[in-house]
């Protein structure tokens, strides 16, 4: 298993509609910047980070990719995942320039692309390497029905017709004003009554205060946790915030090292945990964060930035998963798409982790690399 050449790609794939937002963005397109790994001996596999689709920063990734991360692995035995994670993380020529952030989604795509090349290899999907399937069914909720850019009618409408759909669990946006985020809150609540989970996800819009005041009213409409409330990085804050509160505070898609959760474990500051394969330095680094947290028993929602490929092969092989969240943007430019059956996600069976793209994908969304 001979790695012969790494080579990096960029697919720009439209979100639903032509436009959603959030608190903090407003997007139309999702960009999936992956690595190609090619072996000697005819194997191919593919592993992706995710970004807002905006080309000049999607190149900073793939130059990563190409100029400091491709080097280090030509002729090495893509079955070391754990070693080349390290050789990686602790190149020295990237360690100084970035323990984070751009190296890190460069090296998502990597070593995402090396599981995906051992489960190949394997003939088996990915959790079935990652130890076999533990729990029935991945349950999914729905975040695509919730985008703050939909007007409240067309919010509600969206929440039933996906609970009609079979999901039991929904996320809506909040972060806007408090007195809208609430009474949007409490009409999704009065319309899908009281049996389905219902999230909401600030996107660290928010200061300490304001989370405060909206939790004192939000408390009421049983809601299932409260996503990123505060700045990402705010450890204390989410502390002081999961004290005051009894909604669970729920983050982790926009920490990039298990460093950066660690300090959120030891200060309590979340209820669950919700690492990213894309946006930390792959699966190998994700294993590790959910392992902690099955430790101090703290249940793991892993964040779709990789819009479910990886996170479904996760999720059915590790006891910490509970949920995952579903937007469907890019599933179909996969071989084997993340479907959603009576509210669960379908059991993958082709080998590998997902990621392989299909040609029509390739030829629809293709943009240069450099
Ligand atoms: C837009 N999920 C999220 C969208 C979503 C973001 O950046 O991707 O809202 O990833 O917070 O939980
Ligand atoms: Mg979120």
């Amino acid at each position: 298993m001979k790695i012969k050449s790494v080579k990096p790609f960029i697919l720009h794939v439209p979100v639903t509609g032509s436009q959603i937002a959030d608190s903090t963005h407003s997007i139309s397109h999702w960009g999936v910047v992956g690595a190609q790994i090619d072996t000697e001996d005819g194997l191919t596999g593919y592993g992706f980070t995710g970004t807002h689709a905006h080309l000049p920063s999607d190149h900073l990734i793939t130059r990563c990719i190409e100029t400091c991360h491709a080097p280090l692995l030509v002729g090495e035995d893509s079955r070391d995942i754990t070693r080349l994670w390290q050789k990686l993380a602790r190149n020295p020529a990237l360690q100084w320039v970035g323990r984070a952030g751009i190296t890190s989604l460069a090296h998502a795509a990597i070593d995402v692309a090396l599981w995906d090349l051992k489960a190949k290899a394997a003939g088996q999907p990915l959790w079935k390497v990652l130890g076999g399937q533990i729990r029935d069914k991945v349950r999914a909720y729905n975040t695509d029905i919730g985008w703050l850019s939909i007007p409240d009618d067309q919010l509600v409408a969206g929440a039933v017709r996906a609970v009609e759909q079979g999901f039991t669990g929904i996320k809506i946006k909040v972060g806007s004003s408090v007195e809208r985020d609430l009474r949007r809150l409490a009409a999704v609540r009065q319309a899908i009554g009281p049996n389905i989970t219902l999230a909401i996800d600030g996107n660290g819009k928010w200061d300490l205060a304001t989370c405060q005041r909206f939790c004192r009213a939000a408390e009421a409409h049983d809601v299932f946790w409260f996503e990123e409330p505060l700045w990402h990085d705010d450890v204390k804050g989410h502390a002081q915030l999961a004290r005051a509160t009894s909604i669970p505070v729920a983050l982790g898609e926009q920490l990039y090292t298990t460093d950066a959760f660690a300090e959120f474990f030891a200060q309590e500051a979340i209820a669950w945990v919700q690492p990213d394969v894309t946006r930390m330095a792959g699966l190998t680094e994700v294993l590790r964060v959910c392992d902690t947290a099955h430790s101090f028993r703290l249940p793991v929602a892993a964040h779709a930035g990789d819009m479910s490929q990886v996170h479904v092969h996760l999720s059915y092989a590790h006891p910490a998963c509970e949920v995952l969240e579903y937007i469907p943007w890019i599933k179909d430019c996969f071989t084997e798409p993340a479907e959603v059956v009576n509210g669960c996600f379908r059991l993958p069976t082709l080998p590998g982790a997902g990621t392989t793209p299909t040609p029509e994908a390739w030829a629809r969304y293709r943009q240069p690399t450099a």
